[in-house]
């Protein structure tokens, strides 16, 4: 049986689920065009959480209307002082609604809800807390250029930073709430307007958001939020002429399609998107803290994590114990209902996922230590499994899974373990456990990943620059690099 839900059915989230379902246009709550509507499903047991307004391309088109006179409006005249405290009260909204949001999360992704609630809502709120500074300090530069042929001639130049207008968000289901953070606290600190379509599986904390985002006081079309499927209303906004740059995080293989539509208005392109992420432990590696770190980077929200660490690499000194020691803990961690108290890990967010992760399962290579099969019982709950030396190039060992599955082989050659370590086509993140500093910074240098953590795993601070090398994406989200994305460059030149 199914654990029921902790949170009393009286809760804020039970509530909102009584109002959720409409779209997010020029500030208003509205109903598609069509008046079609989709369901949220709970993935822990497959009831419908609330039927939601399908956003098609004539109802994105709105949104892009919407979104660009909002440029002009109130929006593209308030002081960046105010942008940056409007940005700030986001962050406040949401971590004053963290449990509701929490319960949102957990109900709509799967996940538990002491994930939700101990890690990602407060890094979202924390994303607008980081980047509200940001909206007062978008400064050009003072330029003296010499030009060759006009000798003689002084200039003064300078540059401006503008937002680049209206802007196409369109995020995953992993993550829902904290991809809401990255895109849009980027987005607004910097000025611009926004479409946002949330995955078609998890449009509740989206759609709260938009509520709070009223609350906030931010004006009417500044972010509009359009729930739908990434064949209508996601493509319509990758190609949409009017919007000028669209943020992606998904598949590689959507990311690819991204960019083909973009190409019709030469849109900018930000694309966050898979990984095969190496977790790499030398012979010298505190092994207890390596098996802690190498778990939680496979099995962190049931391995559906773009920069999950799915490849282990160990020293052959070390395999069998750090091997048998992850195994060991996949075998213990209690997979449940994500709103039960003590559920670590919850299920997959869909049947079609959970189909997929199952023919991972179903291949056969190396030496099952632990799970390695689907859960029957209702809901999408996949074993948290551990799979011993499969054969190099294997679709296990190359593919993104995105489940919790952990393929380990060992290494004795530092030269040869850098080489496995990126052929991939990937390259978002990576992990180095060593105590010896010189190993640690010559792997960093040489891991073709976004991220190398060493000695941790799944740090994910507003401060620090996130994306991946190869086709993992282009840009960076968080950090400071994040705002170029978000902002072109206008160079003034003035003939003294
Ligand atoms: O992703 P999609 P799916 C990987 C992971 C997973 C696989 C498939 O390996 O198993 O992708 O997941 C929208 N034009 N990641 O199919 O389709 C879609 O509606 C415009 C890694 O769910 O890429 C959703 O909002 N948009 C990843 C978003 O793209 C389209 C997170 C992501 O869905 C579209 C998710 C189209 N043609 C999956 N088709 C990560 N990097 O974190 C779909 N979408």
């Amino acid at each position: 049986t199914i654990p029921q839900p902790v949170a009393a059915p009286a809760s804020a989230a039970r509530n909102f689920l009584t109002r959720a379902g409409k779209l997010l246009i020029d500030g208003q709550f509205v109903d598609a065009v069509d008046g079609r509507t989709f369901t949220s499903m709970d993935p822990g047991n497959g009831a419908v959480l609330a039927h939601i307004a399908e956003a098609r391309a004539q109802d994105v088109d709105r949104a892009v209307v919407a979104a660009r006179r909002a440029l002009d409006g109130p929006w593209g005249k308030m002081s960046t002082s105010e942008r940056g405290r409007l940005v700030h009260r986001i962050g406040d909204l949401i971590s004053e609604h963290a449990e509701e949001l929490a319960e949102l999360e957990s109900l709509d992704n799967g996940k538990p809800f002491s994930a939700a609630l101990g890690v990602e809502v407060p890094l979202a709120a924390d994303m607008f807390w980081y980047l509200a500074g940001a909206a007062t300090r978008l400064n050009g530069s003072s330029i003296a250029p010499s030009v060759p042929y006009l000798p003689g001639q002084e200039f003064h130049a300078y540059t401006v930073r503008e937002p680049v207008g209206v802007v196409g968000q369109i995020i995953p289901w992993n993550v829902p709430l904290l991809m809401v953070a990255w895109k849009l606290a980027p987005a607004l600190a910097t000025g611009n307007t926004v479409v946002l379509k949330p995955a078609e599986q998890t449009p509740l904390t989206a759609l709260r958001v938009g509520e709070l985002l009223l609350e906030a006081g931010l004006p009417d079309g500044v972010v509009n939020i359009v729930p739908g499927y990434g064949e209508t209303a996601g493509a319509r906004l990758a190609a949409h002429e009017g919007v000028d740059k669209i943020a992606f995080t998904g598949s590689t293989e959507v990311g690819k399609s991204i960019v083909r539509a973009a190409s019709g208005n030469l849109k900018r392109v930000s694309l966050e998107l898979g990984g095969k992420s190496p977790n790499i432990v030398l012979a010298d590696a505190d092994v207890e803290a390596a098996i802690a770190g190498a778990s939680l980077g496979i099995f962190y929200n049931q391995g559906e994590v773009c920069s999950a660490g799915s490849r282990l690499y160990v020293h052959r000194s070390q395999y069998d114990r750090v091997v048998e020691g992850i195994a060991e803990r996949a075998r213990s961690i209690k997979v449940g209902y994500g709103m039960d108290e003590d559920t670590e890990m919850g299920p997959l967010v869909s049947k079609e996922h959970f189909d997929r992760v199952g023919r991972y399962l179903g291949l056969d290579t190396g030496t099952t230590l632990a799970g390695g099969k689907l859960m029957d019982r209702p809901g999408y709950f996949a074993e948290p499994t551990v799979i011993s030396a499969p054969e190099a190039g294997h679709p296990l060992v190359r593919e993104e899974i995105f489940g919790p599955v952990l393929t380990a082989l060992p290494f004795s050659d530092l030269d040869e373990l850098a080489r496995q370590a990126n052929d991939t086509v990937y390259g978002l993140a990576a992990g180095v456990w060593t105590k010896d500093l010189s190993a640690a910074h010559q792997l960093a240098r040489r891991l073709q990943a976004g991220t190398v953590h060493v000695n941790t795993y799944h740090v994910f601070a507003a401060e620090l620059p996130f994306g991946g090398y190869k086709q993992s994406g282009w840009g960076r989200e968080k950090g400071d690099e994040v705002l170029q994305q978000y902002l072109e460059t206008k160079s003034v030149v003035i003939a003294l």
